[in-house]
C-alpha cells in the first residue's frame, strides 16, 4: 500500500541538508517520492509500506546527520 507520511527533521539549516535529507531517503529501495521543507522542518514521504517502512526511513535521515521525529 503506498502511505504518505510526514517526518519532522531537526539539524536542517541550509539547502544541502535538504538536499542530503532528500537523497538520503530517495535512495531506500521503495520510496516514491520525498519533499523536504527547510521551514516547515518536515519531509514528506510516500513510500511503498510493502518494501520500506518508517522506521528506516527515519533511520536514513539519521544516519545522514540529521534528527527524525
Ligand atoms: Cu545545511
Amino acid at each position: 500500500m503506498k502511505i504518505k507520511e510526514d517526518i519532522t527533521v531537526n539539524g536542517m539549516s541550509c539547502k544541502h541538508c535538504v538536499k542530503a535529507v532528500s537523497e538520503a531517503v530517495k535512495d531506500l529501495d521503495g520510496v516514491k517520492k520525498v519533499k523536504v521543507d527547510l521551514e516547515d522542518k518536515r519531509a514528506t514521504v510516500e513510500y511503498d509500506d510493502q518494501k520500506v517502512n518508517l522506521e528506516t526511513i527515519k533511520a536514513a535521515i539519521t544516519e545522514a546527520g540529521y534528527t527524525a521525529v
